[in-house]
Protein backbone atom coordinates (compact mmCIF):
# COMPACT_ATOMS: atom_id res chain seq x y z
CA UNK A 1 0.00 0.00 0.00
CA UNK A 2 1.56 3.32 -1.16
CA UNK A 3 1.21 6.02 1.33
CA UNK A 4 -0.77 9.40 0.54
CA UNK A 5 0.54 11.42 2.69
CA UNK A 6 3.34 12.03 4.15
CA UNK A 7 3.11 12.85 7.95
CA UNK A 8 5.77 15.24 10.02
CA UNK A 9 7.38 15.33 13.36
CA UNK A 10 7.85 18.52 15.03
CA UNK A 11 11.26 17.88 17.79
CA UNK A 12 9.27 19.20 20.57
CA UNK A 13 10.51 22.55 22.27
CA UNK A 14 13.14 22.71 24.90
CA UNK A 15 13.24 25.05 27.32
CA UNK A 16 17.05 24.65 27.33
CA UNK A 17 17.26 26.26 24.26
CA UNK A 18 15.82 30.44 23.43
CA UNK A 19 12.60 29.84 21.92
CA UNK A 20 14.14 31.73 18.75
CA UNK A 21 16.26 28.88 18.41
CA UNK A 22 13.63 26.63 18.44
CA UNK A 23 11.43 28.36 16.33
CA UNK A 24 14.32 29.19 13.73
CA UNK A 25 14.49 25.44 12.75
CA UNK A 26 10.80 24.26 12.81
CA UNK A 27 10.52 27.54 10.34
CA UNK A 28 13.12 26.48 8.16
CA UNK A 29 11.55 22.82 8.12
CA UNK A 30 7.96 23.69 7.47
CA UNK A 31 9.55 26.32 4.73
CA UNK A 32 10.83 23.37 2.87
CA UNK A 33 7.93 21.33 2.62
CA UNK A 34 5.84 24.48 1.56
CA UNK A 35 8.24 24.99 -0.94
CA UNK A 36 8.08 21.23 -2.12
CA UNK A 37 4.09 21.57 -2.15
CA UNK A 38 4.77 24.66 -4.78
CA UNK A 39 7.05 23.17 -6.74
CA UNK A 40 4.58 20.00 -7.49
CA UNK A 41 1.34 22.26 -8.39
CA UNK A 42 3.92 24.27 -10.79
CA UNK A 43 4.56 21.08 -12.48
CA UNK A 44 0.72 20.49 -12.41
CA UNK A 45 0.24 23.74 -13.85
CA UNK A 46 2.96 23.25 -17.14
CA UNK A 47 5.74 25.57 -15.52
CA UNK A 48 3.55 28.97 -16.64
CA UNK A 49 4.55 30.42 -13.29
CA UNK A 50 8.26 29.49 -14.06
CA UNK A 51 7.77 31.27 -17.26
CA UNK A 52 6.43 34.62 -15.60
CA UNK A 53 9.17 34.78 -13.26
CA UNK A 54 12.22 33.87 -15.88
CA UNK A 55 12.59 30.74 -14.46
CA UNK A 56 14.21 31.39 -10.99
CA UNK A 57 10.73 32.20 -8.73
CA UNK A 58 11.44 28.68 -7.07
CA UNK A 59 15.46 28.92 -6.92
CA UNK A 60 16.58 30.29 -3.65
CA UNK A 61 18.87 32.71 -2.93
CA UNK A 62 22.19 30.16 -1.83
CA UNK A 63 21.97 28.75 -5.61
CA UNK A 64 22.20 32.19 -7.23
CA UNK A 65 25.20 33.60 -5.29
CA UNK A 66 28.95 32.19 -4.10
CA UNK A 67 28.62 30.43 -1.21
CA UNK A 68 31.66 30.52 1.70
CA UNK A 69 35.05 29.91 0.78
CA UNK A 70 36.40 26.26 1.48
CA UNK A 71 37.21 26.16 5.29
CA UNK A 72 40.74 25.14 5.05
CA UNK A 73 41.48 24.96 9.07
CA UNK A 74 39.89 24.02 11.77
CA UNK A 75 36.85 21.74 13.15
CA UNK A 76 33.78 21.22 11.28
CA UNK A 77 30.65 21.66 13.15
CA UNK A 78 27.02 21.17 12.19
CA UNK A 79 24.73 23.28 10.40
CA UNK A 80 23.61 26.29 12.51
CA UNK A 81 19.53 24.84 11.80
CA UNK A 82 21.16 21.68 13.75
CA UNK A 83 21.34 23.87 16.91
CA UNK A 84 18.44 21.89 18.58
CA UNK A 85 20.51 19.22 18.49
CA UNK A 86 22.21 18.68 21.96
CA UNK A 87 23.39 16.79 24.97
CA UNK A 88 21.43 17.83 27.96
CA UNK A 89 21.09 17.12 31.93
CA UNK A 90 18.25 16.42 33.51
CA UNK A 91 17.77 19.63 35.87
CA UNK A 92 17.85 18.41 39.57
CA UNK A 93 18.87 14.54 38.86
CA UNK A 94 22.82 15.27 40.60
CA UNK A 95 23.24 18.33 42.98
CA UNK A 96 26.79 18.81 41.61
CA UNK A 97 27.54 19.36 37.74
CA UNK A 98 30.75 16.91 38.10
CA UNK A 99 29.11 13.98 39.43
CA UNK A 100 26.37 14.23 36.68
CA UNK A 101 25.07 12.55 33.61
CA UNK A 102 24.35 14.39 30.14
CA UNK A 103 21.71 12.20 27.94
CA UNK A 104 22.63 11.21 24.24
CA UNK A 105 19.75 13.27 21.94
CA UNK A 106 18.95 9.64 20.53
CA UNK A 107 15.17 11.70 18.72
CA UNK A 108 17.33 13.49 16.53
CA UNK A 109 19.69 10.73 15.10
CA UNK A 110 20.00 8.14 12.38
CA UNK A 111 21.80 5.04 11.85
CA UNK A 112 23.50 3.25 14.23
CA UNK A 113 26.72 5.27 15.56
CA UNK A 114 26.43 8.45 18.13
CA UNK A 115 28.20 11.66 16.66
CA UNK A 116 31.47 11.86 19.16
CA UNK A 117 29.74 15.34 20.33
CA UNK A 118 26.68 14.28 21.48
CA UNK A 119 27.56 11.00 22.98
CA UNK A 120 26.11 11.01 26.59
CA UNK A 121 28.77 11.51 29.47
CA UNK A 122 29.09 10.54 33.08
CA UNK A 123 31.68 11.67 35.53
CA UNK A 124 31.53 10.68 39.30
CA UNK A 125 34.62 13.73 39.98
CA UNK A 126 34.38 15.93 36.69
CA UNK A 127 36.26 15.47 33.69
CA UNK A 128 40.31 15.11 34.11
CA UNK A 129 42.59 17.02 31.16
CA UNK A 130 44.91 14.28 31.04
CA UNK A 131 48.22 15.57 28.69
CA UNK A 132 48.93 12.26 26.64
CA UNK A 133 52.72 12.34 27.26
CA UNK A 134 52.27 11.86 30.63
CA UNK A 135 49.57 9.49 30.83
CA UNK A 136 50.76 5.96 31.41
CA UNK A 137 48.93 2.56 31.93
CA UNK A 138 50.49 0.26 34.17
CA UNK A 139 49.45 -3.46 34.53
CA UNK A 140 50.74 -5.59 37.26
CA UNK A 141 49.58 -7.95 39.64
CA UNK A 142 50.02 -11.43 38.80
CA UNK A 143 51.76 -11.51 35.82
CA UNK A 144 55.21 -12.29 34.90
CA UNK A 145 56.51 -9.03 33.26
CA UNK A 146 54.67 -6.13 35.00
CA UNK A 147 54.73 -2.94 32.66
CA UNK A 148 54.37 0.45 32.54
CA UNK A 149 52.95 1.82 28.87
CA UNK A 150 52.62 5.15 27.66
CA UNK A 151 50.62 6.54 24.95
CA UNK A 152 53.40 6.05 22.52
CA UNK A 153 53.63 2.18 23.50
CA UNK A 154 50.13 1.66 23.24
CA UNK A 155 49.27 2.85 19.70
CA UNK A 156 52.29 0.24 19.06
CA UNK A 157 50.41 -2.51 19.57
CA UNK A 158 48.19 -4.54 16.70
CA UNK A 159 44.85 -2.76 17.19
CA UNK A 160 41.82 -3.72 15.77
CA UNK A 161 37.76 -1.21 15.11
CA UNK A 162 34.74 -2.33 16.47
CA UNK A 163 31.18 -0.92 16.71
CA UNK A 164 30.10 -1.07 20.10
CA UNK A 165 27.24 0.32 22.37
CA UNK A 166 28.09 2.07 25.81
CA UNK A 167 25.01 1.87 28.13
CA UNK A 168 25.08 3.06 31.86
CA UNK A 169 23.37 0.83 34.22
CA UNK A 170 21.57 3.22 35.38
CA UNK A 171 19.73 3.64 32.02
CA UNK A 172 15.99 3.71 32.18
CA UNK A 173 16.50 4.21 36.23
CA UNK A 174 13.88 6.92 36.71
CA UNK A 175 11.52 5.01 35.50
CA UNK A 176 11.04 2.01 37.90
CA UNK A 177 8.30 3.46 39.80
CA UNK A 178 6.25 4.75 37.28
CA UNK A 179 6.71 7.56 34.48
CA UNK A 180 9.36 10.33 35.71
CA UNK A 181 10.83 11.84 32.56
CA UNK A 182 9.12 13.15 29.48
CA UNK A 183 11.66 12.00 26.44
CA UNK A 184 13.56 9.87 24.93
CA UNK A 185 16.32 11.46 25.54
CA UNK A 186 16.05 10.85 29.03
CA UNK A 187 14.53 7.51 29.33
CA UNK A 188 16.85 5.86 26.95
CA UNK A 189 19.84 8.69 26.64
CA UNK A 190 22.33 6.82 28.84
CA UNK A 191 23.31 5.04 25.58
CA UNK A 192 25.40 5.93 22.90
CA UNK A 193 27.49 3.71 20.01
CA UNK A 194 30.87 4.44 18.19
CA UNK A 195 33.30 2.85 16.42
CA UNK A 196 35.91 2.67 18.75
CA UNK A 197 40.15 1.47 18.27
CA UNK A 198 42.51 0.18 20.26
CA UNK A 199 43.99 -2.94 21.28
CA UNK A 200 42.49 -6.03 23.07
CA UNK A 201 43.01 -6.57 26.53
CA UNK A 202 43.98 -10.13 25.60
CA UNK A 203 46.45 -8.98 23.35
CA UNK A 204 48.18 -6.74 26.43
CA UNK A 205 47.75 -9.75 29.14
CA UNK A 206 49.92 -12.42 26.46
CA UNK A 207 52.71 -9.19 26.70
CA UNK A 208 52.59 -9.50 30.36
CA UNK A 209 52.19 -13.13 30.62
CA UNK A 210 48.71 -13.48 33.30
CA UNK A 211 49.45 -16.37 35.66
CA UNK A 212 46.78 -18.50 34.15
CA UNK A 213 46.50 -20.46 36.97
CA UNK A 214 45.83 -17.80 39.55
CA UNK A 215 44.66 -14.75 37.70
CA UNK A 216 40.71 -14.71 37.58
CA UNK A 217 39.81 -11.01 37.89
CA UNK A 218 41.62 -7.95 36.05
CA UNK A 219 41.00 -4.38 38.62
CA UNK A 220 40.76 -1.47 36.21
CA UNK A 221 41.60 2.00 37.57
CA UNK A 222 41.01 5.35 35.87
CA UNK A 223 42.88 8.68 36.54
CA UNK A 224 40.05 10.72 37.26
CA UNK A 225 39.34 12.42 40.93
CA UNK A 226 37.33 9.51 41.67
CA UNK A 227 39.78 6.99 41.00
CA UNK A 228 36.90 4.69 39.64
CA UNK A 229 37.40 1.01 40.41
CA UNK A 230 35.67 -1.93 38.54
CA UNK A 231 36.50 -5.61 38.67
CA UNK A 232 36.70 -7.49 35.31
CA UNK A 233 36.28 -11.89 35.24
CA UNK A 234 39.32 -12.54 33.00
CA UNK A 235 36.64 -14.86 30.45
CA UNK A 236 35.34 -11.12 29.99
CA UNK A 237 39.09 -9.51 29.52
CA UNK A 238 40.09 -12.42 27.28
CA UNK A 239 36.67 -11.87 24.92
CA UNK A 240 36.49 -8.82 23.45
CA UNK A 241 37.64 -6.25 25.91
CA UNK A 242 39.58 -3.20 24.54
CA UNK A 243 42.00 -0.64 25.49
CA UNK A 244 40.35 2.35 23.83
CA UNK A 245 42.08 5.35 22.08
CA UNK A 246 40.28 5.93 18.99
CA UNK A 247 36.53 6.85 18.91
CA UNK A 248 34.82 7.27 15.07
CA UNK A 249 37.99 7.98 13.65
CA UNK A 250 39.55 10.25 15.84
CA UNK A 251 40.93 9.66 19.74
CA UNK A 252 38.48 9.70 22.18
CA UNK A 253 37.04 13.03 23.09
CA UNK A 254 38.25 14.24 26.30
CA UNK A 255 34.63 13.57 27.97
CA UNK A 256 34.76 10.05 26.88
CA UNK A 257 38.04 9.00 28.25
CA UNK A 258 41.06 10.94 26.48
CA UNK A 259 43.37 9.78 25.97
CA UNK A 260 42.64 6.06 27.03
CA UNK A 261 39.47 3.94 28.25
CA UNK A 262 38.69 0.57 28.72
CA UNK A 263 35.99 -0.71 26.98
CA UNK A 264 33.76 -3.83 27.84
CA UNK A 265 31.24 -4.84 25.07
CA UNK A 266 27.59 -5.43 26.47
CA UNK A 267 28.19 -4.55 29.87
CA UNK A 268 27.12 -1.46 31.68
CA UNK A 269 28.78 1.88 31.45
CA UNK A 270 30.61 1.80 34.54
CA UNK A 271 32.88 -1.33 34.03
CA UNK A 272 34.58 0.93 30.63
CA UNK A 273 36.90 2.54 32.90
CA UNK A 274 38.23 6.00 31.33
CA UNK A 275 41.38 7.37 31.79
CA UNK A 276 42.46 4.19 32.05
CA UNK A 277 45.73 3.97 34.29
CA UNK A 278 45.95 0.82 36.13
CA UNK A 279 45.52 -2.47 34.96
CA UNK A 280 45.78 -5.51 38.42
CA UNK A 281 45.73 -9.14 37.71
CA UNK A 282 44.43 -10.75 40.96
CA UNK A 283 42.47 -13.97 42.11
CA UNK A 284 39.64 -12.38 43.33
CA UNK A 285 36.79 -9.89 42.46
CA UNK A 286 37.80 -6.43 44.75
CA UNK A 287 34.73 -5.31 46.13
CA UNK A 288 35.21 -1.68 45.74
CA UNK A 289 33.03 0.91 46.63
CA UNK A 290 31.74 0.80 42.76
CA UNK A 291 30.43 -2.76 43.30
CA UNK A 292 29.25 -2.86 46.68
CA UNK A 293 27.72 0.22 47.65
CA UNK A 294 26.61 1.17 43.90
CA UNK A 295 25.55 -0.43 40.18
CA UNK A 296 23.28 -3.47 42.59
CA UNK A 297 20.04 -4.15 42.52
CA UNK A 298 17.68 -4.11 45.44
CA UNK A 299 15.85 -7.04 45.21
CA UNK A 300 11.87 -7.63 46.26
CA UNK A 301 13.22 -9.55 49.23
CA UNK A 302 15.67 -6.85 50.42
CA UNK A 303 18.59 -8.66 49.10
CA UNK A 304 21.32 -6.40 47.03
CA UNK A 305 22.33 -8.52 43.50
CA UNK A 306 25.95 -7.44 42.89
CA UNK A 307 28.27 -7.94 39.90
CA UNK A 308 24.58 -7.94 37.64
CA UNK A 309 26.70 -6.06 34.70
CA UNK A 310 25.47 -7.35 31.78
CA UNK A 311 22.90 -4.90 30.22
CA UNK A 312 19.79 -7.40 28.77
CA UNK A 313 18.25 -7.19 25.31
CA UNK A 314 16.66 -3.98 25.25
CA UNK A 315 14.94 -1.42 22.52
CA UNK A 316 13.11 1.62 22.23
CA UNK A 317 11.14 3.52 19.44
CA UNK A 318 13.13 6.94 19.06
CA UNK A 319 10.52 8.14 16.53
CA UNK A 320 8.01 9.00 17.17
CA UNK A 321 8.58 9.71 21.05
CA UNK A 322 7.82 11.55 24.00
CA UNK A 323 7.55 15.47 23.47
CA UNK A 324 6.92 14.88 19.48
CA UNK A 325 4.16 16.07 18.00
CA UNK A 326 2.31 14.18 14.66
CA UNK A 327 1.38 16.62 12.03
CA UNK A 328 -1.73 14.92 10.90
CA UNK A 329 -2.51 11.49 9.72
CA UNK A 330 -0.91 9.55 7.03
CA UNK A 331 2.60 7.89 6.80
CA UNK A 332 5.40 7.86 9.38
CA UNK A 333 8.28 5.90 9.13
CA UNK A 334 8.03 4.19 12.94
CA UNK A 335 12.03 4.06 14.21
CA UNK A 336 14.22 3.00 16.67
CA UNK A 337 17.25 1.22 18.50
CA UNK A 338 17.62 -2.50 19.82
CA UNK A 339 20.97 -3.70 21.71
CA UNK A 340 21.78 -6.87 23.46
CA UNK A 341 24.79 -6.96 25.66
CA UNK A 342 24.57 -10.70 24.80
CA UNK A 343 25.32 -10.61 21.11
CA UNK A 344 23.21 -9.66 17.80
CA UNK A 345 19.57 -8.53 17.82
CA UNK A 346 17.52 -11.28 16.25
CA UNK A 347 13.93 -9.64 15.72
CA UNK A 348 12.38 -6.94 16.76
CA UNK A 349 8.50 -6.61 16.79
CA UNK A 350 6.46 -3.17 17.10
CA UNK A 351 3.13 -2.81 18.26
CA UNK A 352 0.83 0.73 17.85
CA UNK A 353 -2.15 -0.54 19.65
CA UNK A 354 -0.41 -1.07 23.39
CA UNK A 355 1.17 -5.00 22.55
CA UNK A 356 -2.32 -6.14 21.44
CA UNK A 357 -1.27 -7.03 17.52
CA UNK A 358 2.75 -7.10 16.63
CA UNK A 359 4.22 -6.49 13.70
CA UNK A 360 8.37 -7.67 13.06
CA UNK A 361 10.41 -4.54 12.17
CA UNK A 362 13.12 -4.34 9.31
CA UNK A 363 16.42 -4.40 11.13
CA UNK A 364 18.74 -2.36 9.34
CA UNK A 365 22.49 -3.99 8.44
CA UNK A 366 24.93 -4.61 9.85
CA UNK A 367 23.32 -6.27 12.80
CA UNK A 368 26.28 -6.89 14.63
CA UNK A 369 27.06 -7.95 18.02
CA UNK A 370 26.80 -5.59 21.27
CA UNK A 371 26.20 -3.11 19.07
CA UNK A 372 22.77 -0.67 18.28
CA UNK A 373 20.75 -2.15 15.70
CA UNK A 374 18.40 0.27 13.86
CA UNK A 375 14.89 -0.56 13.33
CA UNK A 376 11.97 0.45 10.99
CA UNK A 377 8.10 -0.46 10.87
CA UNK A 378 5.98 1.86 8.01
CA UNK A 379 2.55 3.06 10.00
CA UNK A 380 -0.57 4.73 8.21
CA UNK A 381 -1.88 6.78 11.70
CA UNK A 382 -5.81 7.23 11.15
CA UNK A 383 -5.51 10.01 13.60
CA UNK A 384 -6.65 7.72 16.31
CA UNK A 385 -4.92 7.31 19.89
CA UNK A 386 -2.31 5.05 19.53
CA UNK A 387 -0.09 3.05 21.78
CA UNK A 388 3.49 2.85 20.48
CA UNK A 389 5.77 -0.34 21.84
CA UNK A 390 8.97 -2.14 20.58
CA UNK A 391 10.22 -5.99 21.88
CA UNK A 392 13.21 -6.97 20.54
CA UNK A 393 14.58 -10.59 20.88
CA UNK A 394 18.68 -11.84 21.20
CA UNK A 395 20.44 -14.31 18.94
CA UNK A 396 20.12 -15.83 22.53
CA UNK A 397 16.66 -15.74 22.66
CA UNK A 398 16.11 -13.19 25.42
CA UNK A 399 12.69 -11.44 24.75
CA UNK A 400 12.63 -7.95 26.15
CA UNK A 401 10.38 -7.89 29.22
CA UNK A 402 7.48 -5.43 29.88
CA UNK A 403 7.12 -3.68 33.07
CA UNK A 404 4.55 -6.25 34.45
CA UNK A 405 7.34 -8.61 33.87
CA UNK A 406 10.49 -7.13 35.10
CA UNK A 407 8.44 -5.65 38.35
CA UNK A 408 7.31 -9.05 39.34
CA UNK A 409 11.38 -10.23 39.12
CA UNK A 410 12.98 -7.15 40.30
CA UNK A 411 10.46 -5.24 42.01
CA UNK A 412 10.28 -1.86 42.18
CA UNK A 413 13.12 -0.66 44.52
CA UNK A 414 16.06 -1.06 41.92
CA UNK A 415 17.73 2.33 40.09
CA UNK A 416 19.73 0.37 37.48
CA UNK A 417 19.22 -2.57 34.84
CA UNK A 418 15.45 -1.34 33.69
CA UNK A 419 15.28 -3.22 30.42
CA UNK A 420 11.48 -2.73 30.09
CA UNK A 421 9.29 -2.12 26.92
CA UNK A 422 8.70 1.49 26.37
CA UNK A 423 5.30 3.01 25.43
CA UNK A 424 4.48 5.92 23.94
CA UNK A 425 0.89 7.38 23.71
CA UNK A 426 -0.13 8.67 20.51
CA UNK A 427 -2.78 11.19 21.29
CA UNK A 428 -5.42 12.09 18.46
CA UNK A 429 -3.93 16.00 18.51
CA UNK A 430 -0.44 14.03 17.22
CA UNK A 431 1.52 14.54 20.86
CA UNK A 432 3.23 11.81 21.88
CA UNK A 433 3.38 11.21 25.81
CA UNK A 434 5.72 8.93 27.88
CA UNK A 435 2.94 6.45 29.25
CA UNK A 436 3.39 2.97 31.59
CA UNK A 437 0.22 0.83 30.94
CA UNK A 438 -1.50 -0.57 33.91
N1 LIG B 1 37.41 6.95 35.41
C1 LIG B 1 36.09 6.94 35.23
N2 LIG B 1 35.57 6.05 34.37
C2 LIG B 1 34.23 6.01 34.16
C3 LIG B 1 33.37 6.88 34.86
C4 LIG B 1 33.94 7.83 35.75
O1 LIG B 1 33.27 8.64 36.37
N3 LIG B 1 35.32 7.82 35.91
N4 LIG B 1 32.00 6.76 34.68
C5 LIG B 1 31.55 5.43 34.26
C6 LIG B 1 30.15 5.33 33.95
S1 LIG B 1 29.09 5.17 35.25
C7 LIG B 1 29.69 5.23 32.66
S2 LIG B 1 28.08 4.97 32.32
C8 LIG B 1 30.62 5.38 31.51
C9 LIG B 1 30.14 6.51 30.63
O2 LIG B 1 31.02 6.70 29.57
P1 LIG B 1 30.91 8.06 28.75
O3 LIG B 1 31.01 9.20 29.72
O4 LIG B 1 32.00 8.00 27.74
O5 LIG B 1 29.54 8.05 28.11
O6 LIG B 1 31.94 5.65 31.92
C10 LIG B 1 32.36 4.94 33.06
N5 LIG B 1 33.75 5.12 33.28
MO1 LIG C 1 27.01 4.58 34.44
Amino acid sequence: MKPRQHGRVVPAPENHLSATQVRASHTSRRSFIRSGVAASALAASGGAVAQASGGSALVPAWTRSLGAPVVTTGYGMPSKYEVNVQRRQSPGLTPQPQASISFTPLQNLFGIITPSGVHFERHHSGMPEVDPQQHRLMIHGLVKRPLMLTMDDVMRFPSVSRIHFIECGANGGMEWGNVAVPTVQYTHGMLACSEFTGVLLSTLLDEVGVDRAKGKFILAEGADGSALTRTIPIEFALADVMVVYGQNGEMLRPENGYPLRLLVPGVQGVSSVKWLRRLEVGDKPWNTREESLHYIDLLPDGMHRQYSGLQEVKSVITMPSGGQKLIGKGFYEITGLAWSGRGKVKRVDVSTDGGRNWRTARLQEPVLTKALTRFRLDWNWDGAPGLLQSRAVDETDHVQPNFHQLRAVRGVRSIYHNNAVQTWRVQPDGEVWNVQLA
